[in-house]
């Protein structure tokens, strides 16, 4: 298995999308990692926190919301509560980090997406999702197959505890099979739409098929 550090690496040297998303990340905040990189976690278990907004509230049960709207039937808002009433399931894979960190066998808990959009009721012309985060600057997106996976949640738990404020909680958006960058933090909004939308990294060069081993100029076998 390569190194973290040769992965990265390669991907710099392989790739012109990225290295044009790491200078464009690089100009935006010249003190961070590009991909928001602040410092590591405490006790973290190797993860790192990374945010692009300076600072983000915290939300918990008493003003958490997550709204389900667009190109739906029936708009919803969610609370944690509620959402912790719906049926969860459970993933346990790694964690990887475009950057090459990674987290191995990470279990994640929450309401798969595909349960919220049945609730919701996906209208004929809804093709992608964009989620959105409550820090006011993060942005993601699926198209609806991509979403519709069983490994795509909403994730109220990690480590076999809740998620906490420097992990993206009280929920934040987890995609199993694609790199870290797509499981947004503190989520605050599923809207569907006609087309994707390139999220906040994606903007900047990164792919948006961000599969793990096989985007952003890797070519390696997935790791999921
Ligand atoms: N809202 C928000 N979500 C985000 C990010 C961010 O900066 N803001 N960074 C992404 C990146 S690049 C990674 S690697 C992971 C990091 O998650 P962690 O801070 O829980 O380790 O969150 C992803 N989701
Ligand atoms: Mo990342």
């Amino acid at each position: 298995m390569l190194g973290t550090v040769g992965l990265g690496a390669a991907a710099l040297v392989a790739s012109p999308w990225l290295r044009r998303g790491l200078e464009a990340g690089l100009g935006a905040a010249a003190d961070k990692d590009p991909t928001g990189f602040t410092g590591l976690l405490p006790n973290g278990g190797g993860f790192r926190y990374y945010s692009v907004a300076a600072s983000v509230p915290e939300r918990g049960p008493a003003d958490y919301r997550l709204t389900v709207d667009g190109l739906v039937e029936r708009p919803a808002t969610y609370d944690l509560d509620a959402l912790r009433r719906m049926p969860q399931s459970r993933v346990v894979r790694d964690v990887q980090c475009v950057t090459g960190w990674r987290v191995p066998g990470t279990p994640f808990e929450g309401v798969p997406v595909a349960r919220l959009l049945d609730a919701a009721g996906v209208r004929p012309e809804g093709r992608a999702i964009r989620f959105s985060c409550f820090d006011g600057t993060y942005t993601e997106s699926l198209t609806l197959p991509q979403a519709r996976r069983e490994d795509v949640m909403v994730a109220l738990r990690m480590q076999d505890r809740p998620l906490s404020h420097s992990h993206g909680g009280p929920a934040r958006l987890y995609v199993a099979p694609m790199y870290f960058y797509k499981s947004a933090k503190w989520l605050s909004g599923i809207t569907v739409t006609g087309d994707v939308e390139p999220g906040y990294w994606e903007r900047l060069g990164y792919d948006v098929d961000a599969w793990v081993g096989r985007s952003n100029g890797r070519d390696d076998a997935p790791t999921v």
